[in-house]
């Protein structure tokens, strides 16, 4: 007999090339204790590699964790790659966001932008209204 989890089923990413990776582990243990199962990529990921691991491993949600300034380059590149793979995955950004770049990074698809200090609980709504499609 096999058991089928509702478990929202969440990726975390770093895409670039910086290694503040703090923040994404944090997240991660947020919101593995909020009851979802979590699949961190570890540093260092493209937004092809991204993309790719988001469909095999059949996410709800795709959190990227961005610190390095390059989340206008990277995190529209993530939504557009999934958009181009007929991939309905909502993708939370959370990090060094200034506000000019939230409305920007909306407009491009992105569901969510969470900045430093959001609390845990912040952070598990966040990316359960995204899975929901109400955020
Ligand atoms: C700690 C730190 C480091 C550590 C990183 C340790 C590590 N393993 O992570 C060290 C000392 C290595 C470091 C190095 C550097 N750093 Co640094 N670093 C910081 C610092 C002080 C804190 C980051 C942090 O860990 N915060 C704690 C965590 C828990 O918070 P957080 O990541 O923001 O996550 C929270 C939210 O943002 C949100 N969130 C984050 N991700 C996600 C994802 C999802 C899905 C969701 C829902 C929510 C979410 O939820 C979290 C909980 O509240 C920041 C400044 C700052 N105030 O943020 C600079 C900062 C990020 N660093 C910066 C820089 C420039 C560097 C260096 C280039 C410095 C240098 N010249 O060498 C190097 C780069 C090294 C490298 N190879 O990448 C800049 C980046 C500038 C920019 N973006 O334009 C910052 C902003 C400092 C500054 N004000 O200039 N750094």
């Amino acid at each position: 007999m096999t058991s089928e989890s509702t478990a929202l089923r969440v990726l975390v990413a770093k895409v670039g090339l910086d290694g503040h990776d703090r923040g994404v582990k944090v997240v991660a243990r947020i919101l593995r204790d909020a009851g979802m199962e979590v699949i961190y990529t570890g540093l260092r990921q493209t937004p092809e590699m991204v993309c790719a691991t988001a469909i095999d491993e059949d996410v709800d949600v795709i959190g990227l964790s961005m610190l390095s300034g390059g989340h206008m380059a990277l995190a529209p590149r993530v939504v557009k790659l999934l958009a181009d793979n007929n991939v309905g995955i909502p993708v939370v950004v959370g990090g060094i966001i200034p506000e000019q770049d939230v409305p920007k990074l909306l407009a491009a698809g992105v569901a969510s932008v969470l900045h430093p200090g959001a609390s845990a609980e912040e952070v598990a709504a966040t990316v359960a209204k995204a899975a929901a499609g109400v955020g």
